[in-house]
C-alpha cells in the first residue's frame, strides 16, 4: 500500500491537507492528513466527497460542440481544430482583444494558470479586474498596512479577545473553529459581530447584531469611545502610524449618538464591546469577506483596520487585524507564470454585463472561461445570461455542464484533483503548500488545462509559448523560483510534500509596514464616506443577504438538487409577521432587478428586515443572484451583492 498525500483543489480559507491510500492501483482510502497542524485529521463533507464529484455520472468526459441547441461529442482534434479556427479569424478580424477570458478560482492549483499565459501569447485579451470575492478587503489592507498578511491560526491562541467580524468560520473555514474553542479555554474571550446569528455565533461569549453595512459606524463608535476615555496606545500612533490628527478631528467631528443609533446597537452593548476589545491585549480581529460586499465595504475595513492601531494590537503576538493572508503567492514568479500580459483592456469584474452589452456593444466576439461557473455567480442573472448569450463564440473548461457551460457553444472536460500534478498555494489563511501528486488515471478523454493549451497552441503554430511553457515540470521550475530558491531547494524536493513557508507567523512585529511611509495609515475620511445607500428603500423595505452555504463551495454542490426545489430564504418570526407569512410558504422575492421563488424559513438569528438565502442555487432553481445588483465597491471594485433591497409577495 502507498499513502500519498494531495490537498483539496477548492476555493476555501482551508486549503486541507488529504491523506490518499492506493492499493494494487485502487484508492482504498481518503482521510484528513491527521499530522496536519491545520487539518488535524478531519475533512469537510466537500473535501471527503472529492472522489464521488470525480466518479459523478454527469461528469463531462469528452469534448461537446452545440449544434442546432443540442450537445453532439466531438473528437479532441475537430474541437481543437474548430477552436483554433475561431480564435485566428477573431484575432485578424477584430483584434486579440476582441476575446474575454475569464477565470475565477475554481481549482487552486498553479498549473490551472497556464490559461493565463496561452492567452498572452495569443496577442493580449480583454480580462477582468478587480473582484467578485475578497477585493475592497484586500486593497483597504493594502492602504493601511501595505500588505495584506495574516496571523497563523496558531497565534490567535494567545489572544485575550478575538473578534471574528463578518465571517462565519463554522460554514466557510471550518479548521479556525478547533483554534477559537482551543483559545477560549485558555480563557479568551469570543466576540462575533454579524447581522446574523450564525453558528459561529453560537460559540462565542459575545454576539452584537449590527446592521448590515454599518461596521464602519461601530468601529467609529468604537474609536470615539476609545478616544473619548484617552484609553488609546499613544506611544504606537505616535511612534508607528501616520494620519492620526487628521482621524482624530474626524472623529471628533463625528455625534457618537448617531454612529450608535446607524449601528441598530444599544449604546450598552457598544460601550461593553469597546471595554472587551480594548481594555485588555492582545486583542485580534479576525475578518470576513461578507461584510465587504457593500459599496461602503472598502472603508468600512479600513475603520476596523483602524482600531488595531488605536490601541497598539498590531505586530504583537494575539493581536492583529487579519483578513487573508497572501505570503506564498509572493514567492511565485508572476511574470513568467502570466508570460508578461500585453497592455490589453479590462474590465471590472462585477461589470461584466455592462461592459458586453453597453460599454463594448458588439465588441466583444468571443470569451473563453476558466474555473468559473460566472452567468451563476456574478450579480444579476439576468443580464449577465443576456451578456453571456450576446457573444457569439463561447468556449467553457469544465467538468460539469454548468449553467454557464449550458450556454456556450463548446465545452472541453479536464482533469481534476487525484487525476493530475500540481502545487496547491491558495489558502486565504494560512501559510501551507502541497506538491500534489498523480493518483489516479483521468478518463481518457479529458485532458488537463496543460495539453488543453498546448494542443490549441500546436494548431495556431503559437512558437513561443509552445517553447516557454513546454512542459508542467519545467513550468513548476520556473513559475516556483523564487519559493524554490527561498527553501533553498530544487522541485523534487518538495514533490508529493505538504510544507510551512516560513515567513513569520505574526505580521508587522517590526513594527515596518509596507506602506510608503513604513507606517501604519490611517484612513483620511471624505465627508460622504458614511453615507449608505438609500435607493429603493421605501419600495424594498428588507435587504437580502446572500452568505456562502455550509455544504457547497458556491455553486459546485448544488448538483444534485432537484429541479423543482426552491432555495430556501429565512427571516426571523418578526419580520415573517410583519410580512404576513406563514413559515414553510412558498413566496416571491422582489428586488429591483429581479423575482425569485422562494421557501420562507424561520430563522431568529437573523436581523430584523433582512431575508438571508445561500448563494449557489443553479439556474434549475433560479439562483439568488437573479436578485442582487451590478455595481461596485468605494475600493477594489468588489461586488457589492449585500447592497441587495427587496420585498416580498405572497403567492
Ligand atoms: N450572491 C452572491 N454571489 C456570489 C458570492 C456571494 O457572496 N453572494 N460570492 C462570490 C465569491 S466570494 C466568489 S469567489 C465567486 C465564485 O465564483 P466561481 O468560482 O465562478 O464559482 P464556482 O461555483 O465555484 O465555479 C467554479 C467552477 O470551476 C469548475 N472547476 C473545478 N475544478 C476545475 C478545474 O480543474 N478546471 C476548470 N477549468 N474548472 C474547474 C467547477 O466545476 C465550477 O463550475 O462567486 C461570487 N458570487
Ligand atoms: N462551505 C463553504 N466554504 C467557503 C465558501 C463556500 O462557498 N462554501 N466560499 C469560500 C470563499 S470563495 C470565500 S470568499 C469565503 C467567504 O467566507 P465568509 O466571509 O465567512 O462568508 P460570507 O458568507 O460571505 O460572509 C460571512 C458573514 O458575513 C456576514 N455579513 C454580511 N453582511 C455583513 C455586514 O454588513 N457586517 C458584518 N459584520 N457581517 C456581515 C454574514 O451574515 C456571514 O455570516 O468562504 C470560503 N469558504
Ligand atoms: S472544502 Fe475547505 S474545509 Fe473542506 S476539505 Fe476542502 S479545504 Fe478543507
Ligand atoms: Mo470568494
Amino acid at each position: 500500500m502507498k499513502t500519498f498525500k494531495t490537498a483539496c483543489p477548492l476555493d476555501c480559507f482551508d486549503v486541507c491537507s488529504i491523506e490518499v491510500d492506493m492499493k494494487e492501483g485502487k484508492l482504498t482510502a481518503v482521510r484528513g492528513d491527521a499530522g496536519d497542524p491545520i487539518t488535524k485529521g478531519f475533512l469537510c463533507k466537500k473535501g471527503n466527497s472529492l472522489l464521488e464529484r470525480l466518479n459523478h455520472r454527469t461528469r463531462v468526459t469528452t469534448p461537446l460542440k452545440k449544434v442546432e441547441g443540442q450537445w453532439i461529442t466531438i473528437s479532441w482534434e475537430k474541437a481543437i481544430q474548430e477552436i483554433g479556427d475561431a480564435l485566428l479569424e477573431i484575432k485578424t478580424t477584430h483584434g486579440s482583444d476582441s476575446l474575454i477570458h475569464y477565470s475565477e478560482s475554481g481549482h487552486g492549483g498553479l498549473l490551472k494558470n497556464i490559461d493565463t499565459a496561452f492567452f498572452s501569447g495569443y496577442g493580449g485579451v480583454t480580462t477582468p479586474e478587480g473582484s467578485l470575492c475578497w477585493g475592497a478587503g484586500i486593497e483597504a489592507q493594502l492602504l493601511d498596512f501595505g500588505d495584506v498578511l495574516g496571523h497563523d491560526p496558531h497565534d490567535h491562541l494567545n489572544a485575550e479577545t478575538i473578534l471574528v467580524w463578518g465571517r462565519n468560520p463554522s460554514f466557510t473555514n471550518v479548521h479556525l473553529v478547533p483554534f477559537l474553542k482551543e483559545a477560549q479555554k485558555k480563557g479568551a474571550k469570543l466576540v462575533v459581530i454579524d447581522p446574523v446569528r450564525t453558528a459561529t455565533a453560537a460559540l462565542a461569549d459575545y454576539y452584537y447584531q449590527v446592521k448590515p453595512e454599518a461596521d464602519g459606524d461601530l468601529a467609529l463608535a468604537m474609536a470615539k469611545i476609545i478616544l473619548q476615555e484617552g484609553k488609546y496606545d499613544t506611544a504606537f500612533v505616535e511612534t508607528h502610524c501616520i494620519g492620526f490628527s487628521g482621524f482624530k478631528e474626524f472623529i471628533d467631528g463625528l455625534q457618537l449618538s448617531q454612529l450608535i443609533k446607524a449601528t441598530g446597537l444599544t449604546e450598552e452593548e457598544v460601550y461593553q464591546l469597546t471595554a472587551v476589545y480594548s481594555q485588555q491585549k492582545p486583542s485580534c480581529i479576525i475578518l470576513g469577506y461578507g461584510l465587504q460586499r457593500y459599496r461602503r465595504g472598502g472603508n468600512n475595513i479600513r475603520f476596523i483596520d483602524a482600531l488595531g492601531a488605536l490601541t497598539g494590537n498590531l505586530g504583537l503576538s494575539g493581536g492583529g487585524v487579519s483578513y487573508a493572508n497572501r505570503s506564498i503567492a509572493k514567492f511565485i514568479d508572476w511574470d513568467y507564470i502570466k508570460n508578461h500580459p500585453p497592455l490589453s483592456p479590462t474590465f471590472k469584474r462585477p461589470l461584466f454585463s455592462k461592459y458586453v452589452l453597453e460599454e463594448k456593444k458588439d465588441k466583444i466576439q468571443g470569451i473563453f472561461v476558466t474555473k468559473s461557473n460566472v452567468v451563476l455567480q456574478l450579480p444579476n442573472t439576468q443580464r449577465a445570461i443576456e451578456a453571456f448569450k450576446s457573444i457569439p463564440f463561447k468556449v467553457v473548461i469544465d467538468h460539469f455542464i454548468t449553467d454557464t457551460a449550458a450556454l456556450s457553444d463548446y465545452i472541453l472536460p479536464c482533469t481534476g484533483i487525484y487525476e493530475e500534478e500540481d502545487f496547491m498555494f491558495s489558502s486565504m489563511w494560512h501559510s501551507y503548500f502541497t506538491h500534489t501528486e498523480k493518483i489516479l488515471p483521468a478518463p481518457k478523454n479529458t485532458k488537463h488545462e496543460f495539453e488543453i493549451f498546448h494542443l490549441l497552441a500546436e494548431y495556431m503554430e503559437m512558437k513561443d509559448f509552445l517553447r516557454n511553457y513546454s512542459d508542467p515540470q519545467r513550468y513548476l521550475e520556473r513559475g516556483l523560483a523564487p519559493l524554490l530558491e527561498k527553501l533553498d531547494c530544487n522541485l523534487e524536493a518538495i514533490k508529493g510534500k505538504r510544507l510551512k513557508l516560513e515567513v513569520g507567523d505574526i505580521p508587522w512585529q517590526d513594527k515596518q509596514f509596507a506602506t510608503p511611509s513604513k507606517r501604519f495609515e490611517f484612513i483620511l475620511p471624505q465627508q460622504d464616506v458614511l453615507e449608505k445607500s438609500t435607493i429603493d428603500k421605501p419600495h424594498y423595505p428588507l435587504q437580502f443577504l446572500t452568505l456562502h452555504p455550509k455544504a457547497s463551495l458556491h455553486s459546485q454542490h448544488f448538483i444534485d438538487i432537484e429541479e423543482n426545489r426552491l432555495p430556501e430564504a429565512f427571516v426571523n418570526k418578526s419580520t415573517l409577521e410583519k410580512w404576513h407569512l406563514k413559515e414553510g410558504q412558498e413566496a416571491m422575492l422582489i428586488s429591483p432587478q429581479g423575482e425569485l421563488k422562494v421557501k420562507i424559513l424561520i430563522d431568529d438569528g437573523v436581523g430584523h428586515d433582512i431575508v438571508i438565502s445561500y448563494e449557489g442555487w443553479w439556474l434549475k432553481n433560479q439562483g439568488v443572484n437573479s436578485l442582487t445588483p451590478e455595481g461596485v465597491s468605494d475600493i477594489g471594485d468588489q461586488a457589492i451583492y449585500n447592497n441587495c433591497r427587496c420585498k416580498i409577495a405572497a403567492i
